[in-house]
């Protein structure tokens, strides 16, 4: 199912035909664990048969997604290789991978393009599991904004209700959302999930109603929630207009609702936000007519891997590509897989002799040691 960037031309997706009306692009962000991903299955399940959303998973580190991704990040890049051939730990292997797809973010645009013309009525992204990786990360920002200069776009928020139900965590999350609202500048839903286990009631409360804060403050007695306090004086104006749908994406209960929000949503893009990003693309236009001029062809060097495999097809190098993936990590000619398997094993071998030899000569470095001191002890006594 999952879609492959291969042969894309991207004359057909120019900045001058301004921003289309669909598909609508629905940006699914929150913290670890918050529940997007099960979230962005049951969204697609109610939207299917009205709006036939457009799937892509951002998240290049998830094992498997339970739902059939038309665009799946781990097509594209493998983040385990990622981080063996550049030494990263999982973040810094999540953010390079993130990052490598954004260089093909022109490609993934079209994609979404001839979704739209395709019947797509919406495009449902999930995104990595660690929420600063795509809202503090420079990818982030160019996929956020490339989506919004060319389709409808909006953030849904997606809050873990059973984890806020303290008021300090619940205002950590209220100035997260805070700021990622004031960062996108795009329609911001929240979607207060998992209210099979927690109803969701007090969170409204506690945004409507100040002093049912307050109450539930008086019983944390630190520093931190005298900042609490403060800081939910602060908010006052954030909760008011914000749109708010108690939903369970376990059970499903409330996406009829969340659905009708989403229209809101994208009915505020339209009134709001579009003019926005139109004067955004008009800027951009002008650049790159005044700018240098961006490629009108890529070379489609990287080829579409099955799920999570490897990183490791044939490509042929040409001089004026983008790549899939940085080029030194792109073998220049496999003459045929047995040799590329042996190669492999060869590293595979090489890798644990190198570290079975760093081991032996950490224990023999530390025999000699104590050696000289049991030497010294010994010549310093009588
Ligand atoms: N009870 C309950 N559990 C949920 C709900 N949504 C997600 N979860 C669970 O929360 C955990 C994290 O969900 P996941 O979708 O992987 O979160 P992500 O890291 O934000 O993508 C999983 O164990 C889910 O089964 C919900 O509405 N109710
Ligand atoms: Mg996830």
């Amino acid at each position: 199912m999952a879609e492959g960037v291969e042969s894309i031309k991207l004359e057909a997706l120019s900045l001058s035909e301004g921003i289309r009306e669909s598909p609508v692009c629905i940006l699914v962000l929150g913290m670890a664990g918050s529940g997007k991903t099960t979230f962005t299955q049951k969204l697609i399940q109610h939207a299917q048969e009205k709006f036939n959303p457009y799937v892509v998973n951002l998240d290049p580190a998830c094992r498997e997604v339970p739902y059939a991704a038309h665009v799946d990040i781990r097509d594209t890049v493998n983040y385990r290789e990622v981080m063996k051939q550049y030494q990263l730990g999982p973040n810094g292997g999540i953010v390079t991978a993130l990052n490598m797809f954004t260089t093909k973010m022109a490609q993934f645009a079209e994609l979404v393009r001839r979704a739209g013309e395709r019947g797509h009525k919406w495009c449902v992204i999930d995104t990595p599991g660690q929420i600063e990786v795509f809202t503090w990360s420079a990818s982030g920002s160019i996929i956020t904004e490339g989506l919004a200069t060319m389709f409808p776009t909006i953030v849904i928020y997606v809050m873990d209700v059973e984890r806020s139900a303290c008021p300090t965590t619940f205002m950590s999350n209220m100035l997260y959302a805070c700021s990622i609202l004031y960062k996108t500048r795009l329609p911001f839903l929240v979607a207060l999930n998992k209210i099979d286990l927690k109803d969701c009631g007090f969170v409204m409360d506690w945004m409507t109603d100040f002093e049912a804060f307050q109450e539930a403050q008086e019983e944390e007695h630190s520093f931190v929630s005298n900042l609490t306090r403060t800081m939910s004086l602060t908010l006052d104006t954030f909760y008011e207009n914000l749109r708010t749908c108690g939903v369970s994406a376990k059970t499903g209960v409330g996406f009829a609702q969340l659905l009708a929000k989403i229209l809101e949503s994208v009915d505020e893009y339209e009134t709001d936000f579009k003019p926005v990003y139109e004067k955004k693309r008009q800027e951009r236009l002008a650049q790159s007519e005044t700018g240098p001029k961006p490629l009108d062809h890529v070379e489609e060097d990287g080829v579409a891997v099955p799920l999570g495999l490897s990183l490791q097809d044939p490509p042929m190098l040409t001089g004026n590509s983008i790549f899939l993936m940085a080029p030194s990590l792109v073998p220049q000619s496999v003459e045929n897989e047995d040799e590329e398997e042996m190669e492999e094993d060869a590293k595979g071998t090489a890798e644990d002799q190198n570290f079975h030899s760093f081991v032996q000569n950490h224990l023999t470095a530390q025999q000699s040691k104590r050696d000289k001191l049991q030497q010294e002890q010994g010549q310093a006594q009588p």
